[in-house]
């Protein structure tokens, strides 16, 4: 078995990372070393450049099908704080963007038992009707999975039909964690590992990019986590689909595995480094700001992440209701410049696709 400074040289001289020597570096390493080789690997990538863009989100519902244990967002149908938008109310969301320079809208929800594939596919074509300019980054491959097969077609029929309204991005959301045993205890009714690869690897021969995420810092142990990880990576080998990675802390607040506790901060920035890290061919890591909190996120940046995500405008309510700190995520395009300067990096606008927008003040 090899020492973790000799793996830590292996990286430095650009050898892939096995699941084993993975785990030694991620138990062994100092923190203040895996800082500097993940921000080594992604000055390779992106320089001195840290990506962040103006988008907002659309929550249609927080009705589900599916009961996931983590989950803080879902409402049963009738209750209190259930809701479901009409069309009529989220083409009114998306007016109040009209002139305000946003360049992506995020959708996800609740799996709703009852929406077709034609009400998905409307609600992009509304979307791009108000806003033309706007990517469409919508529904998680667990959502697109449902909405599919309920509609009697193939994923790529289904996809398909997505693309043509407008759809172009796919979220990296409904991962959470591939091992099979995990995904039972933690979301047993969910759509499975099997079904999250069929949708992006369909997706990835239609030419559309996706995200991928991992839930972490719950049940799941580092060996989990290297496994998760090495899925994506042999995926994203075959068939260079995936834009970005961004690894998604457990947030205890109202769910029912709340007993749980969240990890340290500590543990954030090594996964986050780890990634940076195992994901050689995946060219963007995430820190998503309005998951870890502002003050994690500066930190996030000197571990290997190269995008902070984006303005949000207060309008997800994922992570507010699982307890994160901002309860009205919100970050304006100078605050955003300012954290990034404060982290030794220059902000870049980056739309969807991660082109560079050149209006920087
Ligand atoms: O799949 C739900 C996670 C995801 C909790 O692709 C939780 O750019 C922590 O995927 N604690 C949805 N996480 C959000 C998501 C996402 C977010 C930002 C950017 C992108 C992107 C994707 O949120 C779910 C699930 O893994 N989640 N509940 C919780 N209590």
């Amino acid at each position: 078995m090899r020492t973790w400074q000799e793996i830590a040289a292996c990286v430095v001289a650009g050898e892939r990372l096995s699941a084993q020597d993975a785990l030694i570096l991620w138990q062994e390493a100092p923190l203040w070393r895996l800082a500097e080789l993940a921000t080594d690997r992604k000055r390779k990538i992106s320089g001195d450049k840290v990506f962040y863009n103006r988008n907002f989100h659309l929550e249609p519902t927080n009705v589900c099908v599916f009961n996931c244990k983590f989950c803080s967002f879902r409402r049963p149908r009738g209750s209190a704080e259930a809701w479901e938008w009409s069309m009529e109310q989220m083409q009114e969301q998306v007016r109040r963007y009209v002139g305000s320079g946003v360049t992506e809208v995020h959708i996800v929800g609740g799996v709703h038992p009852e929406h077709s594939l034609d009400y998905y596919c409307s609600l992009i074509r509304n979307v791009k009707e108000i806003l033309p300019e706007v990517s469409v980054k919508a529904y998680t491959a667990i959502e697109l999975s449902y909405m599919i097969h309920r509609a009697g077609l193939s994923v790529k029929e289904g996809l398909h039909r997505l693309i043509d309204a407008g759809m172009d991005a796919i979220p990296g959301g409904g991962a959470e964690i591939f091992d099979e045993k995990i995904r039972e205890n933690i979301c047993p009714d969910k759509g499975s590992t099997k079904e999250w690869f069929e949708v992006h690897r369909a997706a990835h021969e239609l030419g559309i990019k996706t995200n991928a995420t991992m839930l972490y810092g719950h049940i799941e142990n580092l060996e989990h986590r290297i496994d998760h990880l090495m899925r994506l990576r042999e995926l994203q080998d075959a068939t260079e689909g995936f834009n970005a990675f961004i690894p998604l802390k457990y947030r205890n607040f109202g769910n029912s595995m709340s007993e749980i506790g969240e990890v340290p901060i500590i543990d954030d920035l090594r996964t986050l480094a780890m990634s940076r890290l195992i994901l050689d061919n995946v060219p963007h890591i995430k820190a998503y700001w309005v998951m870890y909190g502002k003050q994690t996120t500066e930190m996030a940046l000197k571990f290997g992440a190269d995008d902070i995500d984006g303005t949000i405008d207060d309008s997800t309510k994922i992570y507010s209701m699982a307890g994160a700190e901002d309860q009205r995520p919100k970050m304006s395009v100078e605050q955003m410049l300012q954290m990034v300067e404060r982290a030794g990096f220059r902000a870049v606008e980056r739309d969807t696709h991660y082109n560079e927008i050149n209006n920087i003040k």
